[in-house]
């Protein structure tokens, strides 16, 4: 298999922990491809957006869940997404609102990159609000959610997807300081960012 991408995009990332996670490093080939420049990303998925799988019959998945979740159905005995349903939507729902706050951090890294008088003070100052706000819906999470500091089975593709997200945060946007008002998030974040998995995908320009 084959993965498009940078290895700054947060979306990315996520897949790479999760190959990371399977034991599936062997056999998915990283593929840099910038979405703004590279035309052999367009070859294979023509919204020109990271990440993009090519897997082993040269069918194209596009789309970070839907690249986790076919990886982790190549291991069945995997319970980064389990199978019973209420357990299943809560991990769904944090990878959602972790990469909704993903979304958000990403659009906010495009607008402070424009020339400064093009800058939306506007945008700015909305997309750091929604994140905030995002941060504080994380942090108010019951310690029984898919949330909870994480032995070794609990880890799962909700809990991965936020690491994800909350070191975006660190790698681009580090003054909006999001740790002054999340303790809970601050040490769960200390402790998941142990693992091998996370560990070895570090963001780089
Ligand atoms: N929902 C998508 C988001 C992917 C995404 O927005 N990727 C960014 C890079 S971090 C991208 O390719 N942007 C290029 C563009 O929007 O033109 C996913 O989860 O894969």
């Amino acid at each position: 298999m084959q993965l498009y991408g940078t290895k700054s995009s947060p979306f990315v990332r996520k897949v790479r922990v999760i190959v990371e996670e399977l034991g599936l490093g062997k056999q998915v080939a990283f593929i840099h491809a910038h979405p703004f420049t590279s035309n052999q990303l367009l070859e294979v998925n023509p919204l020109g957006k990271i990440p993009a799988l090519k897997i082993s019959d040269g069918a194209v998945l596009i789309n970070s869940p839907l690249i986790c979740e076919y990886l982790i159905s190549l291991v069945p005995e995997s319970t980064l997404l389990p199978k019973v349903s209420k357990d299943r939507f809560g991990v769904l729902t944090l990878q959602a609102m972790s990469d909704g706050l993903l979304d958000i951090a990403v659009a906010l890294t495009l607008e402070k990159r424009r020339p400064a008088i093009l800058i939306s003070e506007d945008h700015v100052q909305r997309h750091t609000r929604n994140i905030l706000n995002t941060i504080q819906w994380l942090e108010q999470l019951p310690q029984s959610s898919c949330l909870c500091p994480a032995p070794e089975e609990e880890i799962n593709l909700g809990s991965l997807s936020l690491a994800c997200a909350l070191l975006y945060l660190d790698f681009r946007h580090q003054e909006i300081q999001w740790r002054k008002s999340a303790p809970g998030l601050k040490r769960w974040l200390q402790e998941i960012s142990n693992r091998k998995s996370i560990k070895e995908t570090a963001y780089s320009d």
